[in-house]
């Protein structure tokens, strides 16, 4: 029998583009999106959709059982700027998910898990440029605390009940079909819409501010990439590297179309939870142990963004 996948928080911003992409390569009906909420239209024609709240055990058995679902990817997941705001509604969400769907891959209803980690498990004692898979792991937020138990959590379903669960430590994403909700590498798709639609952003974070990024079409593939590979019997979140740059790097890659572009800054909470992260990230565990190769330098991406943007504002 095929495998039937299950995206649990398939409307948000890396749910809505995996789900699609998912759909065009395994068929409509073998990828079944799922999430507290509807999503854009173009998803909910596409295939089946559920409602579902990723802390609610019954239902998720109850959707899993309906279409003998074989695969599930945990997208559903409170990001670092809410969660600062939310501590303990991220920890049960973030947490409570995670450990719902170990159980049920233990089980054996799954037989395969993907989780998506994040660069937030990293804090001020991890070295900041270059910062290898494996390192000293002290994260200061909410977000990043909840990261790193979860990691820990994966490896221990690993390890003890060879749960085949898989995961990648996600960079800032940028996209211009889906908006980010609630993280502090926000900032770096808000400049683009604000530099169509008021030719002027005010930035939260200083100028200078470095952070790892990636353009979404790399992130999909990664998360796909991850899933269809085999890899070595440790448990490993994988560090992924494509991009990084700070606001005003991306603000001269915008200028360079839109000369008339200004932008200021105005740091304010969000600039403490930027600075305890990596400003680059070593991914060379990931490039080894399954190809991993980003295809989106900042210039390439500025191109994409722009245009469709523009395309979008327009119509
Ligand atoms: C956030 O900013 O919270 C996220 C992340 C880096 O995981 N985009």
């Amino acid at each position: 029998m095929s495998d039937t996948i299950l995206i649990i928080g398939a409307c948000g911003q890396i749910g809505t583009e995996l789900t699609l992409k998912l759909r065009g390569i395994f068929g409509n009906t073998t990828v079944i999106a799922s999430d507290i909420r509807e999503g854009n239209t173009e998803l909910m024609e596409s295939g089946p959709f559920e409602i579902l709240d990723a802390t609610n055990k019954d239902k998720i058995i109850e959707v899993i059982e309906k279409y003998h679902v074989t695969e599930v990817y945990l997208m559903a997941a409170m990001l670092s700027v809410t969660a600062e705001k939310h501590p303990q509604k991220a920890w049960d969400l973030n947490m409570n998910s995670l450990l719902h769907i170990l159980d049920l891959a233990k089980e054996g209803l799954i037989k395969k898990v993907f989780w998506p980690s994040s660069i937030a498990v990293f804090g001020t004692t991890t070295p900041q440029n270059n910062t290898p898979q494996e390192t000293i792991m002290e994260p200061t937020t909410v977000y990043g605390i909840s990261k790193l138990a979860g990691e820990r959590w994966c490896a221990y379903y690993k390890n003890k009940y060879n749960v085949d669960v898989r995961s990648i430590r996600y960079p800032g994403i940028i996209s211009w079909k889906t908006n980010p909700g609630g993280g502090t590498t926000d900032y770096a798709v808000e400049i683009y819409h604000k530099a169509i639609t008021d030719n002027f952003y005010n930035c939260f974070l200083a100028e200078n501010t470095r952070l790892p990024m990636m353009y979404m079409d790399d992130a999909i593939k990664a998360t796909i990439d991850i899933m269809q590979t085999d890899l070595p019997d440790n448990f490993f979140s994988y560090n992924i590297a494509a991009i990084n740059f700070t606001p005003k790097e991306i603000t001269i890659a915008i200028q360079k179309h839109l000369p008339n572009f200004k932008i200021e800054y105005s740091p304010d909470f969000r600039q403490e939870i930027a600075d305890s992260w990596p400003q680059s990230i070593n991914d060379v565990k990931a490039r080894e142990d399954w190809n991993w190769k980003h295809s989106f330098d900042l210039e390439k991406m500025t191109d994409v963004m722009l245009e469709n943007l523009k395309e979008k504002y327009n119509s």
